[in-house]
């Protein structure tokens, strides 16, 4: 619960800082933080300061271990690089969450409800999720959604043993909701922690499932 200053640097394979980075998805850097039971999610854009170094200010919600994640492009370099780093935060650790799937996959978040679904929700082939938007209030479909970060929304997966990766973007975007739909294969049978992440209003809203991927 203290503001804590963070800074990246990446180097090449010849330990020299590598200068310059892409802008991917209007960022030069995606920064995910995972605490160890999934409970906590955050997605941050770190600042470029040169020289390979980026840098953040971030408050983790209890002690314990966290996952930082980056995503980043080094100029020319074709596709992100994916890094992560567990570091461990001083303090009073939160009771761990246990990760169950969720029986029922719609959900409320700041007004808005969202429901996900599957046509096949298998490892290793091509899945489709779609989430369908409503205002909770009015249940009316929601078609004014922003483009976030240059989509029309994204969504982050990570299995529960915090080993596999997974961000992904929408396919063709068709108008602004009330449905984004995302395609993904996921690399293996188990539960995955998913987060969308839409904007409406000028406000980035994220909501959050637990899956069970079968074999
Ligand atoms: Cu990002």
């Amino acid at each position: 619960n203290k503001e804590i200053p963070i800074s990246i640097l990446i180097k090449d394979d010849s330990n020299k800082p590598i200068q310059s980075f892409d802008t991917v998805h209007e960022k030069k850097m995606h920064l995910f933080i995972f605490s160890k039971d999934l409970a906590y999610f955050s997605h941050i854009h770190p600042n470029y300061k040169g020289k390979g170094e980026f840098a953040f200010t971030t408050k983790f919600p209890a002690g314990g271990d966290y996952m930082l994640l980056s995503e980043f492009t080094p100029q020319g370099g074709g596709d992100p690089s994916i890094e992560s780093h567990w570091v461990q935060i001083e303090g009073k650790t939160a009771k761990k969450q246990p990760l169950v799937p969720d029986q029922k996959l719609t959900k409320v978040v700041d007004g808005k409800k969202v429901t996900l679904s599957f046509e096949h929700l298998m490892a290793g082939m091509t899945v489709h999720m779609n989430f369908t938007i409503s205002d909770a209030a009015s249940n009316q479909p929601i078609k004014n959604l922003q483009p976030y970060l240059g989509a029309m929304g994204h969504a982050v997966a990570i299995s529960d043993d915090v080993e596999k990766y997974l961000h992904i973007h929408p396919m063709t975007t068709e108008g602004n909701g009330p449905k984004v739909t995302f395609m993904t294969v996921f690399p293996e049978k188990g539960i995955y922690k998913v987060w969308g992440q839409f904007q409406q209003d000028g406000k980035v809203f994220t909501v959050p499932f637990v899956i069970d991927v079968e074999k």
